[in-house]
């Protein structure tokens, strides 16, 4: 059994997923929990996932989530869900109950009541810590609105560099040689009204195929969705490559054919025996939570019989040579 997932913040939800597996749970139950423990816990909201999560320009909060499985490469996504704090429970009600791989704003909500869950509001989804940062926005914008077109371009480029977080989780059980993956985030903070990232996407932010092992991906999904990441890193490993190799040799053929205007990313892989992977273009990391610098991209792993607890380990940026 084993597990990985992307930033420190993995660290709860592989817990988890960890005592899930332990007593006897499908990887998928597993990994679901995993995120749930984070998605559903305000604390956490500051890494941009589920309840706390930064909202959109508008001050509402639209999550993207998805669950993919290995066997049989099922998928069901959601994007720009509003009202539901653990909207990676949805995609996987997505995946199970409806005959749509994807759902997306208001028919996302709808079918979620129709499952059941209940429908929250800004009240409830944000924390004092997300209003904050939230009114802050709405100032900065004001203040914007008066600098010039030139310079406010410049800083939106800025700022897109630096204000990303997804929570992505991949989960093996070697017994029964099964592996899920599944991310869920708040997306790009203050986004546009109805905009979706890579993270839901099959190929983009996760992709699971128990031919090869599973990928998930986090970072500038703008333009991380353009390349597939994940997807590629899948492929790579069902050829008989190993998850380290993959990852990296994508970010560095992405890095090579973008050049200058190479923007963050990060990569973390699992294949069929449990061997992980990562690559990342992230130079430091601050970990806002625990006020933490990290030189690179810290990811969380555990590997039954390799390590009894989940560990930090740190993904330095891939070199273009
Ligand atoms: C997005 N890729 O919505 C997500 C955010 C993210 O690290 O992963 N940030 O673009």
């Amino acid at each position: 059994m084993a597990a990985i997932g992307t930033w420190t913040f993995a660290l709860p939800a592989i817990k988890v997923a960890k005592r899930k597996l332990e007593e006897g749970s499908s990887c998928l139950d597993a990994l679901e929990a995993g995120i749930n423990a984070v998605e559903d816990d305000g604390a956490t909201g500051r890494y941009l996932v589920g309840r706390g999560g930064y909202p959109n320009a508008k001050g509402v909060h639209e999550f993207d989530a998805a669950v993919m499985v290995g066997e049989g490469c099922r998928y069901g996504g959601v994007a720009a869900l509003r009202g539901v704090a653990t909207p990676v429970s949805v995609a996987r009600r997505v995946m199970e109950k409806s005959s749509h791989s994807m759902l997306v704003g208001p028919g996302a909500t709808a079918f979620a009541v129709e499952q059941g869950f209940p429908l929250e509001t800004s009240d409830t989804l944000h924390t004092e810590e997300s209003l904050s940062a939230f009114r802050k926005f709405l100032q900065k914008q004001a203040d914007e609105a008066r600098a010039r077109a030139e310079e406010k371009m410049q800083r939106s480029k800025e700022e897109k560099k630096t204000g990303h977080d997804t929570l992505g989780l991949i989960v093996l059980d070697k017994k029964s040689s099964r592996i899920a993956a599944g991310v869920s985030t708040s997306g790009a903070p203050f986004k546009a009204e109805g905009r979706v990232g890579d993270s839901p996407l099959p190929g983009g932010g996760l992709y699971a195929d128990d031919a090869g092992g599973a990928a998930v991906a986090t970072g500038d999904g703008d333009n991380m969705m353009r390349f597939c990441p994940s997807f590629q890193v899948v492929q790579m490993m069902r050829q008989g490559i190993d998850p380290q190799t993959a990852c990296r040799e994508v970010v560095k053929q992405i890095h090579q054919k973008v050049g200058t205007d190479m923007f963050e990313m990060a990569l973390v892989a699992m294949d069929m025996k449990g061997c992980t992977g990562s690559g990342s273009t992230v130079l430091t990391w601050e970990d806002v939570c625990e006020g933490k610098t990290y030189e690179g991209f810290p990811y969380v792993r555990w590997v039954e019989g390799e390590c009894s607890e989940p560990i930090i380990c740190v993904e330095p940026a891939t070199k273009l040579t």
